[in-house]
This record gives C-alpha cells, sequence and structure tokens, in this order.
C-alpha cells in the first residue's frame, strides 16, 4: 500500500481503502461568483485560482466505510466524546429528549448520545443507511478518516472545480436548471420549511451517496444531502462591518468551510445547494446533516502501489 501509513492504537500499521475516484485536470480556475446570491457567506468575488491535478472520491464517505476506520483504529468522534451533537428536530428519533435547541434555530436540537452509530440520537440507528453518508463527524474526525486511506479534505477550489467540472461558470453540477419541488435533481426539501417535506425526491433525511444522476465528471450529491467539510478555513472576502466580526469569530472557532448544502437546504429560505455557496462551522462540531468526502494528491496517487 501507499506511504504515509498511519499507525493505530495498539501500534499496528493500518491504511483503509480507498474508495472510487476520479482524476480531476487542474490548471487555471476560479472559487466563486461574481453573481452571488448570499453575499453575507462570502460567495464572491469570483477569485482566479490555479490548481494543482488531484483525485476526488466520487461519493462522500458512506457509514460502512467509517465503521470499517472505527473498527480498524479505535477511533473516538468528537460527538462521542463531547456525549451529545446536533440533530435536525423533526428527525429526533425520541422526541422526549428534545429539549434544548442550538445554533439559533428552533429546528436544530442538542441530543446527548447523537453520535455516527445513532445520527438522530438514542432510538435511531446505522443498520438500514451502511450506504448512506456518515455524519455526526467533526471536521477533526473527517481529517483522521482521510488521513487514515491516505488522503485529505479537499480544498473549497477543488470542490468547486470538481463540481463545476472545470472553470465553467455553473451554478449546480448538473448546469444551470433549479431544481423546484417537482424537478428533482437532488437531495432537498421539498414543500415548506420546517413543516411540511413532501418527499418528492424520496427521501427526509440523507439518501444513498449514489443516488441521484452524478455530474458529467462523474461526482455523486455535490449538492444537497450533506454539507461536506472541506480542509480550508472559513473566511468572507469583504470589508464590510458585517463581514469584519464574522471573520473574527471565525477565527476565533477556527471555522472550517463546508460546501454544498444539505438534505435540508430549500431555496425559500437555505439556498445554498449552490456551487458557490459555503458554510462556516467550528471544527469540533457535528451536525446530522454534514459529513465529507477524500480527495488525493495525484502525485501520491500514482505513487501508490509502485
Ligand atoms: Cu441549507
Amino acid at each position: 500500500m501507499g506511504q504515509g501509513l498511519p499507525v493505530g492504537p495498539a501500534g499496528t500499521i493500518s491504511s483503509g481503502a480507498r474508495g472510487e475516484m476520479v482524476a480531476v485536470k487542474g490548471g487555471e480556475t476560479f472559487v466563486g461568483t461574481d453573481d452571488p446570491v448570499i453575499s453575507a457567506d462570502g460567495e464572491g468575488p469570483a477569485r482566479k485560482v490555479s490548481l494543482q491535478d488531484f483525485y476526488l472520491e466520487t461519493e462522500t464517505v458512506t457509514v460502512r466505510r467509517f465503521a470499517e476506520f472505527v473498527e480498524a483504529t479505535g477511533h473516538v468522534t468528537e460527538s462521542e466524546r463531547f456525549g451529545s451533537s446536533a440533530v435536525f428536530a423533526p428527525l429526533v428519533a425520541d422526541p422526549r429528549l428534545a429539549k434544548r435547541s442550538v445554533i439559533e434555530t428552533p429546528w436544530w436540537t442538542r441530543i446527548d448520545d447523537a453520535t455516527w452509530r445513532q445520527p438522530e440520537g438514542p432510538g435511531s440507528s446505522i443498520d438500514d443507511r451502511l450506504d448512506h453518508p456518515v455524519t455526526q463527524i467533526s471536521w477533526n474526525d473527517a481529517v483522521a478518516f482521510a488521513q487514515w486511506v491516505g488522503g485529505r479534505l479537499p480544498t473549497e477550489a477543488e470542490w468547486e472545480h470538481a463540481a463545476r467540472g472545470g472553470n465553467r461558470r455553473r451554478r449546480y453540477p448538473w448546469g444551470e436548471d433549479e431544481p423546484t419541488d417537482d424537478a428533482i435533481f437532488c437531495n432537498i426539501w421539498q414543500g415548506r420549511f420546517p413543516d411540511t417535506n413532501t418527499l418528492q425526491d424520496g427521501y427526509f433525511g440523507t439518501a444513498p451517496v449514489r443516488s441521484f444522476a452524478p455530474n458529467e465528471a462523474g461526482f455523486y450529491n455535490l449538492a444537497g444531502n450533506v454539507w461536506e467539510w472541506t480542509a480550508d478555513p472559513f473566511k468572507v472576502r469583504s470589508l464590510s462591518k458585517q463581514a469584519k466580526v464574522r471573520n473574527e469569530n471565525a477565527k476565533r472557532f477556527s471555522d472550517k468551510v463546508l460546501k454544498g448544502g444539505s438534505f435540508l437546504c430549500h431555496k425559500s429560505y437555505c439556498y445554498r445547494y449552490r456551487i458557490a455557496a459555503r458554510m462556516g462551522l467550528s471544527p469540533d462540531s457535528a451536525s446530522s446533516n454534514t459529513g465529507f468526502r477524500v480527495a488525493y494528491d495525484a502525485m501520491s496517487r500514482d505513487n501508490h502501489g509502485l
């Protein structure tokens, strides 16, 4: 196997299997948009960047793979250590447990023992969701997994470049077509949030990582399903007072950028399943709608197995 193998807790060398991946050609490209919808998030302006070639996994990491990682390394996630995590209130397995709301929104609640093994708290299970994205994973947990497979988290620019299938300007991984409650391209909310989800896409919570058509490059569910952690610190590029405050907070908490939106997004209140959309969260945060996918340097993959 490749280089840089992590050492397991018992001193044994272990290395996880890589997922299916696509080679992405780097070069001159851009990140962000000159046509921001949620400017306060720092979607704009578009900035030129130059990328090395890289590889990105076609899917977000599944519950099954994460279970293999935990089995092999004994990794204990941060939500397991904290003893609680954030769950979308209507999905809490046992409503009697939903007592404290978090993240300044009434539809989030902090649930004791909500972990990747029971993402909606006690009473929920992953047994029938092994091919769904693993959730309740902090940035630190995601980095640990990525190292185990000899990879890393993608940068925001890499993620956007892969989502656009190159340096084309497009709003969504599939092009410009706007998802509606009837035209379904990804796992987001349909209906009136947060009271009614018509389930037109077939899912209330997460969907299997391979549901819906991939983009032309072969990537599944970049938009919707779960937010995806990236390697980058969160920063809004603006001189506004609001941005300054936000950046100070982001710096204080070492917030990282997440991309892609989740099964909770809807144009009416959280229009963040667009490629240029973003969110910042502290690296020890986890929730029932955040996951990640793994990237690799082209170099390290080429050396792999030689
Ligand atoms: Cu959203």
